[in-house]
């Protein structure tokens, strides 16, 4: 495993307190409609939540996904082929990952993550498991244009998004993200990279309320846990115990949205800075977008890839989409 050079993208002023955090939650609440970035979520304490979240009964989706992922290899094979530089967005999982690796006998693995102790972390269990296999994870954010190691610019390239994690963001951004990694894989160089991404299905909207709003809480100690985090980086006095997990299907949007409800008018201080909220008043945390065989190509295309298979699991609630780059805009 080749260590990256160590750029740092958490960018910390002379108190160690994350200024993109703190931008983005004073900002936030200064809106009309409270909101704070998902991505604020996965702190240590988020991130072991967020494991626990994926046993739970109801939420379905990464037991649907790896049960696609299981039983499909061989067709992964014949579709994808061998020798691929397989970029995966975001730290590797360790289910997943080695499911998709095991069966299209590729040329490298390069995970992609923003956060680079994680990732660096991960790729070492992954080259452990895989030994023979390049592995390059890069310290980068791939929201933008990713410059990949020299080593794979060579290599046929897969870029690999599991977790319906694109999902979390609103179809312009979406879209956006899916134009960077055509980007990143190198799309208008010759090369035709492939894309495999998990895109989470349209459900009743008690299952999908369910899946964010389990019986035991551990959804709602997630996404209180940003509330906390506040508090614990960015000298917050949020007082945990006047709000509440709120889970709610928004059919206009085709989206589960995630709030934190004021169960009382609360004052606090973020960063020396005062706020006040009604009682009832929410903060927006999550949005995670379900989507039909239909939307799902649509974005897909819109981004600038062209669906060529689509698997389901069992019980048809996730599918997993292969695309290719598009290479030119189809007539008229
Ligand atoms: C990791 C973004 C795919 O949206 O289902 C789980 C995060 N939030 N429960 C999702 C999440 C609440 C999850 N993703």
């Amino acid at each position: 495993m080749k260590a990256n050079r160590g750029i740092a993208l958490v960018d910390l002023d002379e108190d160690g307190v994350d200024r993109a955090f703190r931008a983005d939650v004073l900002t936030g609440l200064r809106q009309q409609q409270k909101a704070i970035p998902a991505r604020w979520f996965y702190d240590e304490a988020g991130s072991q939540l967020f494991e626990a979240i994926t046993e739970l009964e109801e939420y379905y989706p990464t037991r649907a996904e790896t049960e696609i992922l299981r039983a499909r290899g061989s067709e992964f094979a014949a579709l994808i082929g061998s020798g691929r530089a397989v970029i995966e967005f975001g730290s590797g999982s360790s289910v997943k990952t080695p499911l998709l690796l095991e069966c299209i006998a590729p040329g490298a693995y390069v995970p992609l993550d923003i956060s680079g102790d994680f990732l660096r972390e991960s790729a070492a269990a992954l080259a452990a498991k895989f030994p023979g296999l390049p592995v390059h994870p890069v310290e980068a954010d791939f929201m933008r244009r990713v410059a990949l190691p020299q080593e794979v610019t060579a290599l046929p390239k897969l870029g690999f998004f599991p977790g319906s994690t694109i999902g979390n963001m609103v179809p312009r951004t979406a879209v956006d993200l899916l134009r960077s990694m055509r980007a990143t894989l190198g799309a208008d160089e010759g090369d035709c990279p492939m894309l495999l991404i998990g895109m989470d299905l349209v459900k009743e909207p008690a299952v999908l309320e369910a899946a964010y709003d389990d019986a035991q809480g551990v959804t709602a100690e997630f996404n209180l846990n940003v509330l906390a985090r506040i508090n614990r980086e960015l000298g917050g006095t949020i007082p945990l115990d006047a709000f509440e997990h709120v889970a709610i299907w928004n059919d206009d949007f085709a989206r589960i949205e995630m709030h934190l409800r004021a169960l009382r008018a609360v004052t606090f201080e973020i960063s020396g800075r005062s706020f006040a909220m009604q009682e009832g008043e929410t903060i927006h945390t999550e949005n995670s977008h379900k989507f039909t065989h239909r939307s799902a190509n649509m974005l897909l295309q819109a981004g600038g890839w062209t669906p060529v298979q689509r698997w389901l699991d069992s019980e048809e609630r996730f599918s997993v989409i292969l695309a290719r780059a598009t290479e030119h805009r189809d007539a008229p």
